[in-house]
């Protein structure tokens, strides 16, 4: 009896597993997917002819060196090519047909002598050179570089030929970033709050740091490192000086050891006030000789414990942050004094141009007017970080004319990942054409093609040091970015870091293949989705050259109508100066005159509204309700226009979301869904917030043609104040 009661019990208990087998080989269970991976998936090639010509080329792999890149390598080479191929990787230590060499070419050159020399030449440091060749008459490709970091990225490249099914029959490939410092910028607080994030806490767990290691920190170093990001600041601009105690760098050094075999050097934001705050000092003063040795000393204390350590993050004299400026010093001097703590280690200092101040009749013109005055009076080692645009991170802003009139200040340019004015983590806003856009914008600092690129990338002028950012949002979601597409931003920032002049579409292409399937039915419609969701962005938020219509404070939702604010720069008739008769922020002669801030033909371009793209035509011109645009409407009537459309988008991408339900997984298809729905609702809030408002100025109709409103001004007034915000508050 017990035998048999044992009998079925173990048949039971198979049969469970028979069951729970099949389960995991359902689409269901082969489909699950929460993101976490992000666009190292390495899911099985789905082409059969393909899996089996990857396979032929790919037999296996020679590795040299073991150093803990050469390590990490290895793991990436067996995680990559074991999910792609769905095959073992057998790591050989002699040559033959489908070998994968993989070192540097030092380590590999008795294999192919001088062949790679063309190849090699043209990469620097960080490049690399993949190349199909024959050994001793066997067919074999190569994945080197310089060094190990190059020999990293190269394999990543490799690996994302495989992901994105490209023929790898015949490599020749030699690939070199040209802007040296390509960084994130964490806003996270010690107390894990995240600044804009909109993704969980900060990814560092400083409460179980530095005993814990979480798996998560390698992850994060392989994403990062797979689009060639070589640098990190962990925490906020806004910054804790506690960042600078003992306890704290222990618990830095360990990311540090973590990140850099993946060639991710660390970096911090500091506090001016540290001296003060965690040095018993009783002056910050830059030019007071203890503090310059407290700073020195400090530095030291860090290089000691981190030896590649990148160096600090300022925001001084920025929205309240202290700096300089209480003790009578310069930007330049009080950067100096931190560059010099830095320089003796090979540091960088990298100094923020984001400053306003509410004397300032126009906030555009503050950032030029404080730094232009001040170009060579920094040390070499700084970077003076400007945000693309001249406000901050609007959906669309005429770039900063910093780019392009600091010939002797290292100038590099921050973008922001985040959607802190892209509706968070709810709405779909792909940053890819915002950054192209950024990048190409021509400055003429030195004739036609000194675009921002050409400036940040050191070619315009010659810069010491080059340098990104970019302002990123990831947490503790297990999808790190919150909305799935988010991760598409984090993406872009980083390929276009290493090349500027990939396209938004290429880019938006690769990361569709490699996060969720090389499904022509799905890439092409979602791809277009993607191209158009920053534009649908800018026209229902804020069009023709608006800007800041945001409700203060968080930056979700509308309120065109704030007027009434400590500060008259954080309201929004600030921005948009509309009345009865028109609307716009007049910066030509009769105005602010900022336009004198660019560079010629660009000053007389945007000193008449005629001339101006319309895109950018309230950003520099007080027009009349009645001007007439280019489409023959009003300016009115394209105003309202513009709203409408920028809604319509967003209902087209819902449509063209829908068409591809089953081509994925259903629960990133079904989170992006109810995401879309959120987006339209808010979409038309902020259509209706506006139109309305700036109705009640214009006492102009909306035309016929287009649906009403479904509730009043005041409704949308109060709806400001009522709304749940989807976001934490950190401040
Ligand atoms: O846009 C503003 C943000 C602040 C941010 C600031 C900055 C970190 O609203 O949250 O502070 O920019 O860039 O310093």
């Amino acid at each position: 009896m017990a035998e048999t009661q044992l009998d079925f019990n173990m048949k039971r208990t198979s049969l469970t597993y028979l069951l729970l087998l099949l389960f995991w080989l359902s689409p269901f269970a082969l489909f699950a997917e929460d993101g976490y991976r992000a666009w190292l998936r390495y899911e099985k090639v789905s082409n059969e002819q393909l899996l089996e010509s990857y396979r032929s080329h790919i037999q296996s792999v020679y590795i040299k060196g073991t150093s803990p890149t050469l390590q990490a390598i290895k793991s990436e080479l067996e995680k990559g090519l074991g999910g792609l191929l769905a095959a073992d990787v057998h790591f050989n230590s002699a040559i033959q047909d489908g070998s994968l060499l993989v070192g540097t070419a030092d380590e590999l050159s008795s294999f192919f002598g001088n062949e790679l020399e063309p190849l090699l030449q043209k990469i620097n440091q960080e490049g690399y050179v993949i190349k199909s060749l024959q050994v001793d008459g066997k067919n074999v490709t190569v994945v080197t570089g310089k060094t190990d970091i190059g020999v990293l990225y190269g394999t990543f490249a490799f690996l994302r030929n495989l992901q994105t099914h490209k023929d790898i029959s015949s490599l020749e490939v030699a690939e070199a970033p040209k802007i040296e410092n390509r960084i994130l910028n964490h806003w996270d607080n010690l107390n894990r709050l995240v600044e804009r994030g909109y993704a969980g806490l900060s990814l560092w767990d400083w409460g179980t740091l530095p005993d814990y290691r979480d798996p998560r920190y390698t992850d994060y170093a392989r994403l990062n490192s797979s689009m060639g990001i070589n640098g990190t600041v962990l925490n906020n601009v806004n910054a804790d000086p506690r960042i600078l105690q003992d306890d704290f760098i222990e618990k830095i050094a360990v990311l540090a050891d973590i990140f850099r075999p993946y060639g991710i050097q660390v970096y911090i934001s500091v506090n001016f006030q540290s001296p003060m705050e965690v040095g018993n000092l009783e002056t910050a003063d830059p030019l007071d000789p203890d503090v310059r040795k407290w700073w020195a000393d400090k530095a030291s204390e860090i290089y000691d414990r981190i030896p590649d350590f990148g160096g600090f993050l300022v925001k001084a004299d920025s929205e309240g942050e202290p700096g300089p400026f209480k003790y009578n010093r310069t930007h330049a001097e009080g950067a100096n004094m931190l560059a010099e703590a830095v320089e003796p280690h090979g540091g960088l200092l990298i100094w923020r141009a984001f400053v306003y101040s509410p004397e300032q009749y126009d906030r555009f013109r503050e950032a030029y007017d404080e730094f232009v005055p001040q170009d060579g009076d920094f040390n070499d080692n700084v970077l003076l970080q400007v945000k693309n645009g001249p406000i901050d991170f609007q959906p669309r802003e005429p770039f900063s004319p910093l780019f392009g009139a600091l010939p002797n200040t290292n100038t590099m340019l921050e973008l922001q990942i985040t959607q802190e004015y892209f509706g968070f983590n709810t709405h779909l806003a792909y940053q890819g054409p915002l950054f192209t856009e950024a990048l190409n914008l021509d400055t003429y600092a030195k004739g036609e093609g000194s675009t921002v690129a050409n400036v940040i990338s050191g070619e315009v002028f010659d810069y010491e040091h080059t340098g990104i950012a970019g302002v990123v949002n990831l947490g503790t979601d297990r999808n790190w970015t919150g909305h799935p597409f988010v991760q598409s931003s984090w993406y872009a920032f980083g390929r276009l870091a290493w090349n500027h002049s990939l396209s938004s579409e290429e880019i938006a292409e690769e990361w569709l293949k490699m996060t969720f399937t090389n499904n022509p039915d799905f890439v092409e419609p979602v791809k277009e989705i993607m191209q158009e969701s920053r534009e649908a962005g800018v026209n229902y938020r804020s069009p023709l050259g608006l800007t800041h219509l945001y409700a203060q404070g968080h930056h979700y939702g509308p309120a065109p109508w704030t007027s009434d604010l400590p500060r008259p720069d954080w309201t929004a008739v600030y921005y948009h100066k509309a009345d009865e008769d028109g609307i716009g922020f007049d910066r030509t002669e009769t105005g602010s005159n900022a336009i004198e801030q660019y560079n010629e033909p660009l000053e007389t371009q945007f000193s008449d509204p005629e001339t101006t793209p319309e895109d950018y035509l309230l950003w520099f011109h007080n027009v009349s309700w009645d001007y007439e645009m280019d489409s023959g409407r009003t300016l009115w009537n394209e105003l309202v226009h513009k709203y409408y459309k920028g809604v319509e988008t967003v209902r087209w991408m819902q449509d063209e979301w829908n068409s591809i339900e089953g081509l994925i997984d259903k629960e990133r298809f079904e989170k992006v869904k109810a995401l879309l729905s959120i987006q339209e609702k808010d979409a038309v809030i902020w259509r209706n917030s506006c139109v309305l408002y700036f109705q009640s100025l214009s006492d102009k109709p909306i035309p016929e043609q287009y649906e009403k409103p479904e509730h009043d001004l005041e409704y949308y007034k109060e709806l400001e104040k009522t709304r749940y915000i989807p976001a934490p508050r950190y401040y």
